[in-house]
């Protein structure tokens, strides 16, 4: 940590000014006699107290709450055909730092909550920094930056009372949504557990936008940017959800954090979508809507290199706070596309920059910084510190001429010759209009469980609107989408279903549009690549955090044995018991009132006559087993921790918990005599399944 003080240096072991005059004295304010006034000689309580009134900048309007991480990113290589960029060379390692955010909330907000997460990624390549400024979700709210501050005005905290905090569950945003149709994509990805991410690291990202790649010769491919987490994707569920943001406001960050320091890094694939010009309207939509996917199993992935965050931010405030995004951020090789909601951006950036970071020198900040040298002429301004030389204009003889231009061959960046014509005009493109098609696409894609949680999340959402009305506008869109979804969404939230007959108006009307406007072009009605369920290998516990019960008389060569085990595996174990202090040689990590069940991926339940007969007078212990359970997590028994789960809610379902039977095991309940190597297997295959949604009952659970 290169700005780490070193105090046994005498130069820097004394607490000095911002003057680096030496500190005598700095709990008391300086005073005229001991019951005195505070007096104005006192230099170093003004300096002390205007820097501290002084601390704050003003958040981010959008995205202020944000977790970071250093890494870096190595290109497989492969892509010369389509682009010249240098960091995307085989072989090439270019440092990154990526900041995660949530979109709504403030900058003290909770992590867990239901909202689109910020992927923003800085690439410090050998051709200057390339942003790619991404969310998790692949489609947008709107298709043209100017509707962006309704947007957020809409979704942000209703003005007269500031609430909600962080939620878009209020009558402002849905009011906004149901006369915005072309939202309708975006919402059900934002309704779907995509919203809820278990942690950054089980979360995919996406560009957004179509961008260009520009090769060697000029030539240009449309392209979109994807992450792919190396781990399963993985999601809360909603009532987890909300718990997790009063027990552990942090927990992304946390998880994050605490990832990184074990060493268990997050990964992630980039992967192009790459269409030829020539194919620019071969499709059912048209690529420069940004509400628009191109499915996966229509234009492939390709990978282009893998990324590794290996290295936590050495201060939030310097890194994660003050680094600078922007979407025209670009090397050779990248270049933009007419997409009116990516040009609204490219203005957007840089101005709230300038008011954030107080002035025109950002990039100055050591986390801005290029890692390849800056000339120009630009010079002074708040906070200046690279003023040189005598010469600060261009042309000129008395520098020779430099700072000077760089050909395309020395790497100068040269915008792709885009023939550009066209009368001056508000309208949008007619294909952009397609508000509903890919909204069906998403919903057709899903399981039967996704299905019911964006339901559910309907009914959370609109059951919190308060008039009637912008109930009954969204569920006329939902019935433009999917009958079955308006019909199942209208009857939690007290409206009406439409009548069959309206419905069948609605979908005729959008199926008559559909025909018209993408006549002869090639259209998706399933794309298995937008289900997190169907894309799940389960081939990992890597990252999963499991709590073990236990009291004291537990076992504790098999609690040994299980955390080393886990470890091993990648995962992370905390043994939590009703009181802090030793279980016979075993720390516990957790009490009950420090942690809770939400906060585990999966937990089990130890042997030890002792600690079972504690656990079993435990209403702690049997409320922590009956939420596991509802959440859908897996539990692991050994020996007689079996005997706890008849305690439970559980007990009308157990039909045999002296060994768990067969059923249970597929519902992710799984017990062992021993820790030996045939339990182990089994849970580890439950736990890398991670959610059995399979359990029916759980809805009886009272938790
Ligand atoms: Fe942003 N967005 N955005 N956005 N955005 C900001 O820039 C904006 C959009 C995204 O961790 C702001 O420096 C407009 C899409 C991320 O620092 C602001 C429009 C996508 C981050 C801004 C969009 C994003 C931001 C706030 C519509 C996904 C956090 C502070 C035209 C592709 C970056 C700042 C970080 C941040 C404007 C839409 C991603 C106000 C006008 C689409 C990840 O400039």
């Amino acid at each position: 940590m290169d700005n780490e003080h070193n105090y046994n240096n005498e130069e820097e072991k004394y607490l000095t000014t911002n003057q680096g005059q030496r500190v005598n004295h700095t709990d008391d304010g300086l005073r005229a006699g001991q019951r005195g006034p505070l007096i104005m000689d006192d230099h170093h309580f003004r300096e002390k107290m205007t820097h501290f009134d002084h601390e704050r900048i003003p958040e981010r309007v959008v995205h202020a709450r944000g977790s970071a991480a250093h890494g870096i990113f190595e290109a497989y290589g492969g892509l010369e055909k389509y682009t010249k960029a240098s960091f995307l060379k085989a072989g090439k390692s270019t440092d990154v730092f990526v900041r995660f955010s949530t979109v709504v909330g403030f900058r003290g907000s909770a992590d867990a909550v239901r909202d689109v997460r910020g992927f923003a990624t800085k690439f410090y390549t050998d051709e200057g920094n390339y942003d790619l400024v991404g969310n998790n979700m692949p489609v947008f709210f709107i298709q043209d930056g100017i509707k962006f501050p309704d947007l957020v005005h809409a979704i942000k905290p209703e003005p007269h009372n500031e609430m909600p905090q962080a939620s878009a569950a209020h009558d402002s945003f849905w009011d906004f949504i149901s006369l915005m149709p072309e939202s309708m994509h975006m919402i059900m990805w934002v309704l779907s557990d995509r919203a809820l991410p278990r942690s950054y690291s089980t979360m995919e990202g996406f560009g957004v936008h179509t961008f260009r790649l520009i090769n060697e010769e000029g030539k240009s491919h449309f392209v979109k940017f994807h992450w792919k987490p190396t781990k399963d994707m993985a999601s809360f569920v909603w009532d987890e959800t909300q718990k997790i943001a009063g027990k552990d406001a942090d927990f992304n960050r946390r998880d994050l954090w605490e990832s990184i320091e074990m060493g268990n890094y997050p990964e992630y694939e980039l992967c192009l979508q790459i269409l030829p010009e020539e194919d620019e309207h071969k499709f059912g939509f048209d690529i420069l809507d940004a509400t628009k996917i191109w499915p996966e199993e229509m234009v492939p992935l390709v990978k282009a290199g893998k990324m590794t965050l290996n290295r936590n931010p050495d201060n939030f405030f310097n890194e994660t706070e003050q680094v600078a995004f922007h979407p025209g951020h670009l090397v050779p090789g990248i270049d933009l596309t007419n997409d009116p909601l990516l040009q609204g951006r490219l203005f957007s950036y840089l101005d709230t920059q300038l008011l954030r970071l107080g002035g025109p020198n950002f990039a100055e900040i050591p986390i801005n910084s290029p890692k390849k040298p800056v000339n120009n002429n630009q010079q002074e301004g708040f906070h200046r510190r690279g003023n040189t030389g005598k010469v600060n204009y261009f042309p000129n003889s008395r520098a020779t001429g430099c700072p000077m231009m760089a050909p395309a061959s020395e790497g100068g960046y040269v915008h792709y010759p885009e023939p550009v014509s066209g009368v001056k005009t508000r309208e949008r493109s007619e294909g952009f209009k397609d508000f509903y098609s890919q909204a069906t696409l998403f919903w057709n894609s899903m399981t039967a469980v996704e299905k019911q949680h964006i339901v559910e999340a309907a009914w959370f959402e609109l059951g919190k609107v308060t008039e009637m009305a912008i109930r009954e506008r969204v569920v006329e869109h939902f019935a433009r989408i999917d009958s079955d979804l308006a019909n199942r969404v209208a009857g939690g939230i007290g409206v009406a279903p439409l009548s069959p007959d309206k419905v069948e108006v609605l979908q005729k009307e959008q199926a008559e549009f559909v025909d018209r406007i993408w006549k002869g072009r090639l259209i998706a009605k399933d794309s298995p690549a937008l289900s997190m369920e169907k894309m799940k290998k389960a081939d990992s516990i890597q990252g999963r955090k499991v709590g073990i019960l236990a009291e004291n008389g537990a076992n504790t060569a098999t609690i040994k044995a299980l955390k080393e085990w886990l470890i091993s595996k990648g995962a992370m174990a905390e043994v939590v018991a009703s009181k802090f202090g030793d279980l016979d040689g075993i720390k516990v990590d957790k009490s009950y009132i420090t942690t809770a069940s939400v906060l585990y991926d999966s937990i089990v339940i130890v042997d030890g006559e002792d600690s079972i007969a504690r656990q079993v007078e435990n209403g702690e212990t049997i409320h922590f087993i009956n939420e596991v359970y509802k959440h859908c997590k897996s539990i692991a028994t050994i020996g007689k921790g079996q005997k706890l789960l008849s305690q439970t809610a559980l007990k009308n379902l157990i039909t045999a918990y002296e060994g768990a039977s067969e059923s249970w095991e597929e519902k992710g309940v799984v017990g062992g005599e021993t820790l030996d190597k045939g339990f182990l297997e089994k849970y580890e295959k439950a736990l890398a399944v991670y959610r059995h949604w399979q359990r029916g009952a759980k809805d009886t659970v009272p938790a």
